[in-house]
């Protein structure tokens, strides 16, 4: 069998989404993501005009040579846009591999290590008392697991908290758009938020709370701490993790579990963080850290350091990432958490998956291969609309972390 077209489509059906489609010489086909928020087009250049031409007349079957060329053979190694289009020729490899196999391709990863996939929905909303009433509809629709974000008193908008129910798109303008951020009116405010949460729902449900990289690790020893008797399941990104040492610092002070990773691309970028087992999560994902074949190189690093999976599940990770880690999460034996936020109806139908939401789990598809598609004629019916993501200031204007 030989690799005989792939093509790069570019769509955005509430948002935009770049995917690849691998062809064979006997008709199979294979599908992986290459989205990269708000830098779509340079992963869809790194592909059309750099992988694929490489790809034609390969043997789809060779998953792992055909990474270690992608990887070794662009000689610029690693970065967020290289790793994005090396995962995208892995994940429908792989698909391609399931699909001759006529197995599921967790079965290819070693079968089920547990029944459903558990997930976390994200209950937002400007305030504490209305973020009560969302956190209720997730534990109503059956969630085990729920993120909390709230509005911040004197900031006029904070991370993660949507403009619409159950849907939250922050990539809102082709020019980013500006927020404004104090970290000290958001330390004040953000234990209490989870006092009267913990308060009105009692210790079963699972609570998880993103701090996206706007701390310094001192500021965040003292969330950590303060969040410490309303025991959460996980705090996000407390702070940037370019500095991966850092990390240490927030540990000597907090017993709050730490979870990172989701703009990391390798094993290299957590290296020190899951070796010193200063995370307990690692957040990263099929999509942005080189495929199916890369992460589970990652979480079985993890694995020896007591470091379980949490990968991340935006919306700007289309159905096939989320079919893909599915089939990573169901077979993994340090499997934590996967993020869930629910696609549009609109995104759904471009991309026809039969993995499904159950009573707090997602379970994947039983087909051959990922289960997923990309319906092409639909596709093209919503062309790409530059989107960038906001970026973020102090209230004196300093450039800080978004
Ligand atoms: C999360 C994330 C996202 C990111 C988004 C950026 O934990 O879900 O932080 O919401 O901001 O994926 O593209
Ligand atoms: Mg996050």
């Amino acid at each position: 069998m030989k690799i005989e077209d792939a093509r790069v489509i570019v769509c955005s059906p509430g948002r935009n989404f770049v995917t690849l489609k691998i062809v064979t010489d006997e008709g199979v086909t294979g599908v992986g993501d290459a989205t990269l928020n708000g830098r779509e087009l340079a992963v869809a250049s790194y592909l059309a005009d750099h992988v694929v031409p490489a790809l034609i007349g390969r043997d789809p079957g060779r998953i792992e040579d055909t990474w270690q060329y992608l990887y070794k053979g662009s000689y610029w190694r690693r970065g967020p846009v290289t790793m994005t289009a090396i995962a995208a020729v892995d994940t429908a490899l792989w698909d391609i591999k399931g699909k001759v196999a006529g197995l599921p391709v967790y079965q290819l990863l070693g079968g089920r290590s547990r029944e459903g996939v558990t997930v976390y929905g994200h209950a937002s909303a400007p305030d504490t008392e209305s973020v009560l009433t969302e956190v209720a509809r997730y534990v109503e629709l059956g969630y085990k697991a729920v993120r909390v974000q709230t509005g911040v008193p004197g900031l006029q908008t904070t991370y993660g908290v949507g403009r619409g129910r159950m849907f939250y798109e922050p990539a809102d303008a082709a020019v980013p758009s500006e927020a404004t951020w104090s970290t000290e009116r958001y330390l004040a405010h953000t234990p209490s938020v989870f006092a009267r949460v913990r308060d009105e729902f009692g210790p079963g449900l699972r609570l998880l709370h993103d701090v996206h990289h706007r701390l310094t690790p001192i500021e965040a020893a003292r969330l950590g701490r303060d969040l410490e008797p309303h025991r959460l399941t996980w705090m996000e990104d407390p702070v940037p993790a370019e500095l991966q040492e850092g990390f240490r610092l927030i540990r000597r002070h907090t017993t709050t579990p730490i979870a990172v990773g989701e703009v990391f691309n390798t094993v290299w970028d957590c290296q020190q963080l899951i070796t010193e087992q200063l995370v307990d999560y690692i957040r990263t994902t099929v999509v942005h850290a080189g495929g199916i074949s890369h992460l589970r190189r990652i979480f079985d690093l993890a694995a020896l350091y007591h470091v379980r999976s949490g990968s991340h599940g935006a919306t700007d990770l289309s159905p096939v990432c989320m079919a893909a880690a599915l089939h990573l999460d169901i077979s993994i034996p340090n499997f934590g958490l996967q993020e869930y936020m629910r696609h549009t109806e609109e995104t759904d139908a471009v991309f026809p998956h039969s993995y499904r939401f159950e009573d707090g789990y997602l379970l994947p598809s039983e087909s051959p291969g990922l289960g997923v598609d990309i319906d092409e004629a639909l596709a093209a019916e919503y062309p790409y609309k530059p989107a960038s993501l906001p970026v973020n200031r102090l209230e004196d204007g300093t450039m800080h972390s978004w």
